[in-house]
């Protein structure tokens, strides 16, 4: 079903919902700037399988409120709200450091591990930089029913975009997955059932780079006092370009179909590495002549001509840039384990991309 939340009691609180909702990941996508990311995945994805928060990839310090806290443990990202969390607003979760450009496609995996009826906690997946709400949630209207839309079931899914809250549909499911899909200026929630993707709504939506945030929150007005638990799990970016600190993250690939990235300092060649095309990344846009990989320019032949050629090194169809670096240039020393790759487009957006190294004597 598509419905319009039409009492205006309903609205109030949806419209009191948004804005807390807005201003806690407001708060997630501030904090994450703090965060000093050197190198992200063009296409994020995270398992959270080594229970340790990637800085790279999230913002972690992310509670608002009393009582919630949250933790990478059980190969999950778990959130937990103990009977007595409070607050106008109250909630945990992880924010991505990096921000997605244009079209992009996520989906993420739920688990509801304590889950009391109608507790009145949401989960959500949601792009936090587009100016008005964009998320879709496995939400539990509360046992309060006065004070969280009277007249709609309690265990629901649910799509909160710039049209407000649409889609609402019953649920029973304590697991299951969550998508957002940006194509051009509309946004479509999913959930999954039964095998494949079940859309919630679409609506009008910004452009702008926009972060993603995996939350659970909830209002001192209707969070009914019960111990709650939940998990993500399964994160995955299916499409998308990643922006991290203002450079698009593209991926390469030194010494290209080698493993390890052993490289001798002192040899007097040059280093190969590809900026490898996406399906939302065009490397041959990239100006060889801007590239660096740590430091080091691209090394001429002959007569002066740039080393550089345009191939497609991982066959999958799509012409990768192949630059080749001077070795003796590299600013690298025999502890480093990655090499850092800069540079443009020719229209003056700025890339970077990193990959590991074995320094060899
Ligand atoms: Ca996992
Ligand atoms: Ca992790
Ligand atoms: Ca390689
Ligand atoms: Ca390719």
């Amino acid at each position: 079903m598509n419905n319009d939340v039409s009492s205006v009691k309903v609205a109030n609180c949806l419209t009191v919902c948004a804005k807390v909702l807005i201003a806690f990941v407001t708060l997630l996508v501030v904090a994450s700037f703090h965060s000093q990311a050197t190198a992200a995945e063009t296409v994020m994805s995270d398992n959270f399988n080594d229970n340790y928060a990637n800085s790279l990839l999230w913002s972690t310090t992310n509670v608002v409120g009393t009582g919630p806290s949250l933790s990478e443990t059980n190969q999950k990202l778990e959130i937990y709200f103990p009977s007595f969390s409070n607050g106008s607003a109250f909630g945990a979760g992880y924010s991505s450091v990096c921000k997605l450009r244009g079209d992009f496609d996520v989906q993420v995996d739920y688990e509801l591990l304590l889950w009391p009826f109608a507790n009145g906690v949401r989960v959500g997946l949601a792009a936090a930089n587009l100016g008005s709400p964009a998320a879709v949630e496995r939400t539990n209207f509360s046992a309060n029913i006065s004070n969280d839309v009277p007249g709609w079931p309690r265990e629901v899914y649910l799509a909160h975009f710039s049209d407000g809250v649409n889609g609402i549909t019953e649920s029973a499911d304590f697991a299951g997955k969550l998508r957002l899909v940006r194509t051009g200026d509309q946004l479509t929630g999913y959930y999954f059932a039964s095998g494949g993707w079940v859309p919630i709504n679409t609506a009008y939506t910004s452009t702008n780079d926009t972060a993603v945030s995996l939350s659970a929150w909830s209002h001192d007005n209707i969070f009914t006092g019960q111990d709650v638990k939940l998990a993500f799990d399964n994160f995955i970016v299916n499409r998308g370009l990643a922006v991290c600190q203002g450079k698009i993250a593209v991926p390469i690939d030194i010494k290209p179909g080698s493993s390890p990235n052993s490289i001798n300092l002192g040899s007097v060649g040059t280093v190969p590495v590809a900026i490898l095309s996406t399906a939302s990344f065009d490397a041959t846009q990239v100006d060889p002549a801007s590239v660096t990989l740590s430091g080091a320019a691209l090394a001429l032949k002959g007569k002066g001509t740039q080393m550089y050629s345009l191939e497609d090194v991982d066959a999958d169809g799509r012409l990768d840039l192949v630059v080749h670096v001077t070795t003796s240039a590299l600013q690298l020393n025999e502890n480093d384990t990655s090499a850092i790759l800069e540079g443009r487009l020719y229209d003056g957006t700025l890339v970077k991309g990193s990959d590991t190294v074995r320094i060899v004597p």
